[in-house]
This record gives C-alpha cells, sequence and structure tokens, in this order.
C-alpha cells in the first residue's frame, strides 16, 4: 500500500526570506523617490516687480534677494499707464519698463545665479519708431568673461484689452554662473522696452522639460522583479 500523501507546506522558509528582501527592496526604492523629488521640483526665483515702486527713475530696488539698478532714462510702470498711448505693453501686473535704457541684475550676496528665462515686451506703443526691435542680454561671467544673446520682439501691438502682449524668452544653459545680467532694447530710435517675470536660479523650461526623473512606477517595477528574481532562484535550487 502506497503512503499516504503528505500535505503540502503552505509556504517555505525560504520564501519568507525572499519576501523580507523584496519589502526591503520596495522601502530603499521608496526612500530613493523621497529624496530625490525635493531637488527636481526646487523653486527658481522670479522677480515680478509687482510690489515696486512707481515713477522715474527709480535708481535701484531689491527683489528676493536680487537688486535691478537701472541706467538711463527709464521708469517702473504698472500696466496699462497713461504714459503709453494709447496703451503701455500689458500682462496684467507691474512690470519694469525702459526708455534707451538698461537693467542690471545681480545677486545682494554677490552669490553667482543662473538666468533662465524673462518676458520681454515693445513699448511705447501707438508709435513703431519708439520700439526696441530686440532686447539684448550681456551676461558676466565669475571669470570676468561675458554671454551675449538678442531676442526679437514681435511689434504686435496686443497689450491691453485683446491679450497678453509679451513674450517669455528662454535663455540657454551658457547663462549660468553670472554675477550680473544686462537687458538693454536695442535696434530702434528710441529703443523702449519692457521687462517682468525674470526666472532666476531654476532650470531654463526646455532643459527641464528634456531632464528625464524616474517614475516611481518603474522603480517599484524594478524592485519587483528583482524579487521575483530571487523567489524563482530559490525555488529552483
Ligand atoms: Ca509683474
Ligand atoms: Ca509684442
Amino acid at each position: 500500500m502506497a503512503p499516504p500523501l503528505q500535505a503540502a507546506p503552505t509556504s517555505h522558509p525560504t520564501d519568507d526570506l525572499t519576501m523580507t528582501a523584496l519589502k526591503t527592496l520596495i522601502a530603499a526604492a521608496t526612500a530613493a523617490l523621497s529624496l530625490t523629488a525635493p531637488l527636481a521640483m526646487a523653486a527658481p526665483t522670479v522677480l515680478d516687480f509687482n510690489t515696486a515702486p512707481t515713477g522715474y527713475g527709480f535708481g535701484s530696488l531689491v527683489e528676493d534677494g536680487f537688486k535691478v539698478t537701472g541706467s538711463g532714462s527709464y521708469f517702473l510702470s504698472s500696466g496699462g499707464s497713461s504714459y503709453c498711448s494709447p496703451a503701455c505693453p500689458n500682462d496684467g501686473s507691474r512690470h519694469l519698463l525702459a526708455q534707451g535704457a538698461s537693467f542690471a541684475v545681480s545677486d545682494t550676496t554677490g552669490a553667482l545665479f543662473t538666468l533662465s528665462s524673462f518676458d520681454g515686451a515693445e513699448a511705447h506703443m501707438d508709435r513703431q519708431s519708439l520700439w526696441a526691435k530686440q532686447i539684448h542680454v550681456v551676461g558676466t561671467k565669475a571669470g570676468g568673461s561675458t554671454v551675449v544673446a538678442d531676442f526679437t520682439l514681435d511689434w504686435l501691438q496686443d497689450g491691453d484689452g485683446a491679450g497678453v502682449d509679451f513674450q517669455n524668452f528662454q535663455l540657454s544653459a551658457d547663462f549660468s554662473n553670472l554675477s550680473s545680467v544686462v537687458f538693454t532694447g536695442i535696434g530702434g530710435s528710441n529703443n523702449w522696452f519692457t521687462l517682468d517675470n525674470i526666472q532666476l536660479n531654476g532650470l531654463p523650461l526646455a532643459a527641464a522639460a528634456s531632464t528625464t526623473v524616474p517614475e516611481p512606477g518603474s522603480l517599484l517595477l524594478c524592485a519587483l522583479a528583482l524579487g521575483g528574481l530571487a523567489i524563482s532562484r530559490r525555488r529552483a535550487s
């Protein structure tokens, strides 16, 4: 007579060990995510000038740890100033406005910084002959060398009412480790231009979009695959 069949064990000691290893792997993947996520979401500084004083010749102002100095004929303006007939460029908030002038930006502590992007527009709105054709941007690096970029304005008069007149301009990665950066209107007779939302110490949007961040799902799948491999190896031995 054949001996009675013995009930198969519901679990194997090596399976318990494997599950412990699997849980450890998942915990490690989760911990790694919690470390990397804040770095990926570091917020840049955006100079929006929304609380800056209006008036001619402000000289310099400080916002969020950065000093902005004007030189030449220039002033601050909220959108829709009566000075711009019929309308100033308007993004719905206060911004810098310059005529034949430059704005220089530097960190008040002397720290080096990155220029990522800014919003720019032409002005004065009713007379194209007064507008700047381009915004000329010169960054000075720590060692004294310079990087230069020119951004062409679209010359569209869609400021007040119909829509936002400002264009968003992106800087290349060359505009890093800067001690200062200067914005100047060029190409026209009076070179009126406006600035707003100067983004500092953040990744340029183009670069940020191409930076791949591991997704939680892929890391967990990796951990599960490793765990499954361990189980199959143990059962085969
Ligand atoms: Ca603003
Ligand atoms: Ca425009």
